[in-house]
């Protein structure tokens, strides 16, 4: 930690009136957090009977961290992800920089007012990263992190302009699993400029956390590359720590359990007095020191942490000037400065009514002046704090960048081939952008967590190569030791490659895709993970969408189609996960024609302000592709679905198909043809964007707009009332066994809905009725049945 200097008595002067005014804003700041929480849970009037909650306590831990960093430690361009349940910290901040109106404060946690965690989208003052799902908001930020260096290493970014990436965050987030796979993947890309600031309260939503834990931290993050920065004691222990007996208090604060500690701090001065004469009562000096306190004085020492003490926090953050990845350990106590201080059930305790009045008063803070930013401290101390608050860096951030779109080309050239699988397609449009000088080829980021070459990137990476900031030699390919794969890694590479762990993946989309708004440069990531392990980092998917996010995700091989490989490897729900998902459009292609049109598409999709993020469902089954003879179909693929083989008007059945069962769907309609004159065959593309369509269109007429037809419905509308659909996928039935409620058609669902197992295609057609035999017997089930 950097001391101050001592020598220069103005610099003294001055940086003794900043942690003055600093300490009054960390007041205002547990303030105003609290009265916002108050004021929707027992002033606004409630029409539902529900709890509307809010954290308090969370927040009052907080405060002190949050003040010295951004009024004083945070430069313009340094973001941060802030833990979620001190959302309303992050809000009066910005409410004492004129940046957030006292009506949005008034409705917190309702309908258009400040959300309940941090939302990049949903909030109207500056949000970084949405946080809410925790580890995921901190972990987040290495990733940034990595964006960032990926940026300056292609030139795209000045090196003075790299900000720092940080997270505050709780110390409970330190329990999950993503944290850990994160700093692993940080130290092999040799993360740097991130700062991770725990809050470390040593309580989480349950209890009081495990006293084993305690420096077992500091081995872990120092492993990995990271300075630890531990903040326990604030000044006035650590001058209480110099008096006779201070030695012995310092040793009994080491080795006082977390939920002693909890205890006493919730009990107050008497029980520390009680408590540390029984302890420490026969040591030297011990009985003065406490005589020297009363009750309050002594309350306040003991809680004198370093993550309450201003200045402990100023030089801490001074003292780190290089771009070493830091972690500092804040000692804190949840709920600091409120009388729920330490109480084990604080997390979404809240003060009673005498209990805020009480706050107030000891504010000075008059009835009806609660919302007033400087309330009770007089014309000079308010116009020295608004200045201060003025002159931060933070009132210099600019807004979020709006980034040009970058071209892509009317059409991407449809891989060549007269039997191909869709993953094969897929690799092939890459490599052809890849080979061109489209400036869409160049904002391209691929990644993929080891699977790589197993989801047909290799030709793109051969060709665009790997990034790492410290370049990489191919150690085999100098051996001269044959291999389709090079794998030498340079600062001007595309591809970064991620070990197995999905949360990563998904993360790291999440911040590729935020490249645009964060840094002003689109970037295009692409990421490629075998298809079942999408529910590996589903929580890491929804969060990188939930932030708006803008990336394509390829989950190939998917689905029984992969038979040999059995059903631990077999995806069966990833089609609902592709329609559940919000801000992701999906789509299951069958033809290689498809997957180049849905690629560009994805690629303009991906840029437009009302767009979002893109799921292409995959498979390696080759199939024979169809002939076109016009371009008619398109549009109904992007919509979701076309007829491959149109209906008759009136027709009595038809067939519906997605994906990777299309030649069992052909065949079928071939046999069923003659039996069923005008059967139609309708190629799905994509259930998601089918029915969202259905539900925006219903909707409309809700809302007062005109009622018009979707697009399924004018599809299924060409079929007698009374038709039968039989509809089949490689996944669960029921991504497509909605569509017989678009119409009132009767419909019989073929598709997957139990685990799969080893076997070949035709076992295993055979086995889940997914063959041609089984979508005929369904059909004739519907007629005869
Ligand atoms: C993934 C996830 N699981 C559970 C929760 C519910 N939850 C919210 S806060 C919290 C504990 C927070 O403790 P800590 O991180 O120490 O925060 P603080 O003590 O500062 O409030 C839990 C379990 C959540 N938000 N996200
Ligand atoms: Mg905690």
């Amino acid at each position: 930690m950097n001391a101050i200097t001592a020598h220069n008595p103005s610099q003294d002067a001055a940086r003794a009136e900043q942690i003055a005014l600093l300490t009054q804003i960390e007041q205002r700041l547990r303030w105003l957090s609290s009265w916002t929480v108050h004021n929707a849970n027992n002033l606004r009037e409630k029409r539902d009977g529900l709890k509307v909650g809010g954290h308090q306590a969370s927040c009052a831990s907080i405060t002190a961290v949050m003040t010295a960093l951004y009024f004083h430690a945070l430069r313009p361009q340094d973001k941060v992800a802030v833990k979620p349940h001190a959302g309303p910290v992050l809000h009066a901040i910005h409410y004492l920089l004129d940046e957030q109106t006292r009506e949005k404060l008034q409705a917190f946690r309702g309908l258009g007012g400040v959300q309940s965690y941090p939302s990049r989208t949903k909030d109207t003052i500056p949000v970084d990263f949405s946080t809410g799902s925790v580890g995921l908001g901190v972990a987040v930020t290495a990733f940034s992190s990595l964006v960032q260096d990926y940026l300056i290493a292609q030139g795209r970014l000045a090196e003075a302009d790299a900000g720092r990436m940080i997270a505050l965050m709780g110390d409970a987030e330190l329990d999950e699993g993503n944290i850990y796979e994160c700093l692993i993947e940080g130290y092999k890309h040799d993360l740097r400029n991130c700062w991770w600031i725990v809050d470390y309260n040593r309580q989480s939503l349950d209890a009081t956390t495990a006293d084993r834990m305690f420096r077992r931290f500091d081995d872990i993050f120092e492993t990995c590359g990271w300075r630890v920065v531990t903040l326990k004691h604030g000044r006035l222990q650590r001058e209480a720590f110099l008096r006779p007996g201070g030695a012995a208090l310092e040793d009994w604060i080491e080795n006082c359990p977390n939920a002693d500690f909890a205890v006493l701090t919730y009990l107050g001065g008497a029980a520390w007095r009680e408590r540390l004469t029984r302890d420490l009562g026969g040591v030297a000096g011990i009985a003065e020191l406490l005589a020297d306190h009363d009750d309050a004085e002594l309350a306040r020492l003991m809680t004198n942490l370093g993550g309450h003490c201003i200045e402990t926090l100023l030089d801490a953050f001074d003292g780190v000037t290089d771009d070493q990845p830091t972690l500092f350990i804040a000692y804190t106590v949840k709920g600091y400065g409120l009388p729920l201080a330490g109480h084990k059930d604080n997390h979404s305790g809240m003060m009673n009514t005498a209990q805020i009045e009480g706050l107030r008063a000891e504010l000075g803070i008059q009835p009806g002046e609660e919302w007033d930013k400087w309330a009770g401290l007089g014309d000079n101390l308010a116009a020295s704090l608004d200045a201060l608050v003025k002159a931060s860096p933070i009132a210099r951030k600019a807004a979020e960048h709006r980034a040009p779109a970058v071209p892509v080309p009317e059409r991407l050239p449809v891989p060549e081939g007269a039997v191909q699988s869709t993953q094969a397609a897929f690799g092939r449009v890459l490599f052809d952008l890849a080979k061109s000088d489209e400036p869409l080829a160049d904002r391209l980021v691929t990644t993929a967590p080891d699977v790589t070459q197993t989801t047909n990137l290799g030709a793109f990476v051969n060709q665009r190569g790997l990034f790492r900031r410290q370049e990489l030699a191919d150690v085999f390919q100098n051996a001269r030791i044959p291999s389709a794969q090079k794998w030498t890694a340079t600062t001007a590479g595309q591809h970064i490659e991620l070990g197995i762990a999905e949360n990563n993946f998904f993360l790291l989309l999440a911040s590729l895709g935020l490249a645009a708004p964060h840094f002003g440069t689109r970037l295009l990531p692409v990421g490629t993970v075998y298809d079942p392990f999408i529910a590996r980092g589903l929580d890491a998917l929804n969060y990188g969408c939930y932030q708006d996010a803008r990336f394509l995700l390829v989950g190939t091989p998917s689905g029984i189609t992969l038979a040999g490989e059995g059903g631990a490897h077999q995806s069966i729900n990833t089609p609902l996960i592709g329609m559940g998902q919000p801000g992701l459009d999906s789509f299951e292609p069958a033809f290689a024609d498809e997957v180049a049109l849905l690629m560009g598409w994805a690629f303009r999709h991906m840029q437009t302000d009302d767009g979002s993020s893109v799921y292409l469902r995959l498979t390696t089954r080759q199939i024979e592709q169809q002939e076109r003879t016009g371009k008619e179909w398109e549009a109904g693929a992007l919509a979701g679905a076309y007829w491959l083989r149109e209906p008759a008007s009136g027709a009595k059945a038809a067939i519906a198909y997605s994906g990777a069962v299309a030649p069992e769907a052909i065949a079928a309609w071939e046999q069923l043809a003659d039996d069923l004159p005008g059967l139609g065959l309708l190629a799905v593309t994509s259930p998601d964007r089918l029915h969202r369509d259905w539900s925006a269109a219903r909707a409309a007429r809700w809302q007062g707009g005109a009622r018009q037809p979707g697009h399924v419905e004018a599809l299924l509308g060409q079929l007698a009332p009374d038709a039968g659909l039989v509809t089949v996928l490689d996944g669960s039935p029921a991504a497509l066994s909605w569509l017989g409620g678009v119409k009132g058609h009767r419909v019989s669902p073929l598709g997957t809905d139990r685990f799969g197992q080893t076997g070949d295609l035709v076992d295993l057609h055979r086995t889940y009725r997914l063959g041609t035999d089984a979508i005929i017997d369904a059909m004739a089930e519907l007629f005869l049945g």
